[in-house]
């Protein structure tokens, strides 16, 4: 039973008044939109408070067990509208706003983007928040509050620009700062040790000590009963600086040097994505939100549960997405030994089972090595840790597997200087999971198969998930009030009820309503962006759409090559024809990947060649979405007709976009990839367009190195004219030779690798039957928006209550907190 805390329309209005009056000094006549934002805002708090305090309370009376959801990125999204959503209030706001003459698109709109992730992960993140606190379950995210999330988009004569992200110049309206839980993060220093009474003392000294201060922001679960937060940790310098440094006459030492680098932490987001960058700051980034989670998380365990130790496993749970948060394996060691005194052996069965792992990605380059001497110098106990760790793992390992040291170097912890966080994660926790089925078996067969071997009970997949809050409720409100109409509204609580949807794909009435929300979402995209960003797109034309992180393995490249081909075959042929389509790209490149920023640059170069083609550009168009953000998705999802989702088969540990499409009707065209597979399985092949090399193909040919892009190029004459344009000018006169790069990558082994190591060229063939299929089909109307009904009806299993469940169930054994 939610909590009544309604408000009315007019006691909404009477609060927006007096805050604007009581905190700017101002009635709503003269008030800007960013203080009539503010008010709203801070109204809608009010609103949450006395949830956040049940919260607080039914978790300390009932000695409810937590979880810590540890990552580097939490990627949420605006929060005004979601927060009305979930509070049920969205319809009182609205009346409220139109007596007042404001609208909620205005304020909405006021709100500033926090882009605190990447991607996937970050996303990932933000999605399990929501279904924690629906289902009232107690957990708590942590990350890093960065004063500059990812990096702005602009795009430059067709090239991607960076702009700093300042998303906290006017504040944010959301967060409450909880200075009382400050804790300090200790960096460098000496370890010191001593044996006094048969006890052995650790410690440290002349640490470089920083501040961590917590700013919560409430999660509000949809129609529950429980708040639950996002711990967000920036950090300051401690009020002293370090005296001992100081007075021995290192006056630098002491104040800039140190200081500097301290108040960095929290300065800025990494923009790489699924790249490993072994920055000494990010690893001070991981160790700090690491540190500052562990310590407040087990001062509030003592608060509640007393100073006995052995109960942790029972009353917190540690989730670490990803490596990035690998510390809290050595730092919960270095807790429960150097300072709790607990014997080595309790110490590593209570870290073992409060801590569990999930792997987002089998690339090498994400996957993270410090090197040793890196991680001494800048957390010495905590390697010292990591080496008694090592040992005792290596101990066991060499007993398993006698003389086969590759083997064991292969497992180790540390190993040829380096520091191999992911070995660390899946010896010392207890679950390590894949994201989804294929992500599963293949952790198992392939990336940690020889972890596998021992300890085969701990590796599992739990194929993730999207908020259907977010991602068709708020994103896609017509829809939502339709799938009201004709199946109820327990798909709002319950997505699997989405499937009672199947028979209305065959009811006319019902077909002709849905492809007219469909239209009327592809209007609502087309004049969106018109208003941001000049582009003029036409909604009786075909929404193709591809959006994610540029990056090779994702293969936009294949994309936008079929594009070429087609529109060759439109400047041959005056008489060929197809069916008009707008082929939508978003996606930011990390600042210092040279190839994904040119694939950039070629895709807004042949955006330009086709829009100057009159016959071409009359079927063609090619739209690239300046600064793709959440807000964006929230916008675009609603309105395609296509997803694609191309990315080399075993690359893609799931993808969590296709998800989003999928949800809001859109057809795939896809891989056997991450979760793509189980999309297809569960739509049939009627439903969806699946092509390309298979996984275990693919990592056959990277096993065995017999693939020769250079024979595809020499036989499909269609796709070597389109890889000539690369280079011979057709494109770029003013600089022939602009994407000699790309292609030389695509055709040729320069570095020694095999060339093209995402096999486009390889897969192009069945690329381009899959769309030919998929463009006849889209003639039938009433076919195609039957293939988009039965998407939605399948889509429930990707709702993220879904996968929460899961991990409680396998993982975290949570109680959800009820009001009585
Ligand atoms: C690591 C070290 C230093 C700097 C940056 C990083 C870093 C940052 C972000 C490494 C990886 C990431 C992001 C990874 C990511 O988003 N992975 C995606 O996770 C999704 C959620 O599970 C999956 O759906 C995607 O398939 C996966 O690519």
């Amino acid at each position: 039973m939610p909590l009544m805390n309604e408000y009315t329309k007019d006691q909404i209005k009477e609060s927006i008044h007096s805050k604007l009056l009581r905190h700017y000094g101002v009635e709503l006549e003269q008030a800007t939109p960013k203080q009539i934002y503010a008010a709203v805002a801070s109204t809608v708090r009010d609103q949450i408070m006395d949830k956040w305090l049940f919260e607080k309370q039914a978790r300390r009376d009932e000695k409810a067990k937590r979880l810590y959801y540890l990552s580097i990125e939490f990627l949420t999204g605006r929060w005004l509208h979601n927060n009305l959503l979930n509070l049920c209030s969205t319809k009182e706001y609205e009346e409220a706003f139109a007596e007042l003459g404001l609208t909620l698109r205005g304020v909405l709109h006021e709100e500033p983007e926090p882009a605190l992730g990447n991607g996937g992960l970050g996303r990932l993140a933000a999605c399990f928040l929501d279904s924690l606190a629906t289902l009232n379950l107690p957990a708590m995210g942590s990350t890093i509050r960065y004063e500059y999330g990812l990096f702005r988009q602009r795009i430059v004569d067709g090239q991607q620009v960076e702009v700093p992200d300042e998303w906290l110049t006017y504040g944010n309206a959301w967060e409450i700062p909880a200075y009382r839980d400050a804790v300090k993060v200790r960096f460098g220093g000496r370890v010191c040790e001593n044996w006094m009474g048969g006890k052995h003392y650790v410690w440290l000294e002349d640490t470089d000590d920083i501040m961590a201060v917590p700013y919560d922001l409430p999660i509000v679960g949809y129609d529950s009963d429980v708040v639950d937060r996002l711990r967000t940790w920036s950090a300051m310098l401690p009020d002293k600086f370090n005296l001992q440094k100081f007075s021995a006459g290192d006056y630098n030492g002491a104040s800039e040097e140190n200081d500097s680098i301290a108040a960095q932490i929290s300065k800025v987001l990494y923009p790489e994505d699924n790249t490993y960058n072994g920055k000494k700051l990010r690893l001070m980034q991981e160790y700090f939100l690491v540190s500052a989670t562990l310590q407040y998380a087990l001062k509030d365990y003592k608060r509640i549960h007393g100073n006995d130790m052995s109960l942790l496993p029972e009353k917190i749970a540690f989730q670490i997405n990803d490596t990035h948060p690998a510390t809290v394996i050595p730092e919960l060691m270095r807790i429960l030994v150097d300072e709790e005194h607990l014997p080595w052996e309790e110490a590593e069965r209570i870290t073992r089972n409060t801590v569990a792992y999930t792997n987002h990605t089998i690339m090498a380059e994400a996957l993270e090595k410090w090197p040793e001497k890196m991680m001494r110098e800048t957390l010495p106990r905590i390697y010292q840790i990591m080496q008694e760790l090592n040992r005792r793992l290596c101990q066991k390992l060499f007993d398993r597997f006698p003389g086969e040291w590759d083997r064991i170097g292969h497992m180790a912890i540390l190993a040829y200087d380096q520091v191999h966080t992911a070995n660390m994660c899946i010896a010392y926790s207890k679950a390590t999971n894949g994201v989804s089925q294929l992500h599963g078996d293949i952790l198992k067969r392939s990336t940690f198969a020889d972890y596998y071997k021992i300890m085969p009970e701990k590796f599992d997949a739990i194929t993730n998930g999207i908020t259907p809050r977010r991602w068709l409720m708020l994103a896609n409100p017509a829809l939502s009030s339709l799938l009201d109409d004709a199946i109820g509204t327990g798909w709002r609580k319950d997505a699997m009820e989405l499937e009672r949807l199947l028979p209305f794909a065959d009811d006319a009435a019902f077909i002709e309503r849905f492809a007219q929300i469909k239209h009327e979402n592809k209007e609502r995209f087309a004049r969106w962006i018109n208003r941001h960003q000049g582009l003029v797109l036409d909604p009786d034309t075909m929404f193709d759409v591809q959006v994610k992180r540029l990056h090779e393995y994702k293969r936009q490249l294949l994309n936008a090559l079929h594009i070429l081909v087609l529109f060759n075959r439109i400047c041959d042929d005056p008489n060929y024809t197809m069916a008009p389509r707008t082929f939508i790209f978003g996606a930011k490149a990390a600042p210092g990947y040279r190839r994904a920023k040119e694939i950039i640059h070629f895709i807004n170069v042949l955006s330009a060649k086709i829009a100057a083609h009159p016959r071409a550009s009359q079927m063609i168009k090619i739209a690239f979405l300046e600064n793709y953000n959440v807000s964006t998705a929230e916008m675009l999802m609603p309105a395609s007709e296509v997803s694609e989702q191309l990315s080399t088969a075993s690359k893609e540990a799931s993808g969590t976009g296709n998800m989003k499409f999928m949800m809001n009707g859109a057809v795939t065209i896809g891989t056997l990839d991450g979760a793509n597979v189980e999309i297809a399985d569960l739509v049939g092949d009627d439903n969806c367009y699946i092509f390309g090399t298979r996984s275990k193909e693919v990592e056959a040919i990277y096993a065995s190195g017999a693939y020769r892009a250079l024979d595809i190029y020499e036989t499909n004459a269609e796709l070597r004219r389109a890889l000539n344009m690369l280079f011979d000018g057709s494109l770029t006169p003013e600089n022939p030779k602009m994407f000699e790069g790309l292609f030389r990558a695509l055709v040729f082994s320069d570095n020694g690798g095999m060339a093209d190591p995402y096999l486009v060229l390889k897969d192009f063939g069945s690329y381009q039957s899959a769309q030919r299929r998929l463009g006849n089909d889209y003639l039938d109307r009433n076919a195609w928006v039957k293939k988009e009904i039965i998407n939605v009806a399948k889509s429930g299993v990707f709702s993220s209550d879904r996968t929460i469940k899961e991990y409680n169930d396998r993982i975290w054994h949570l109680q959800a907190l009820v009001q009585k």
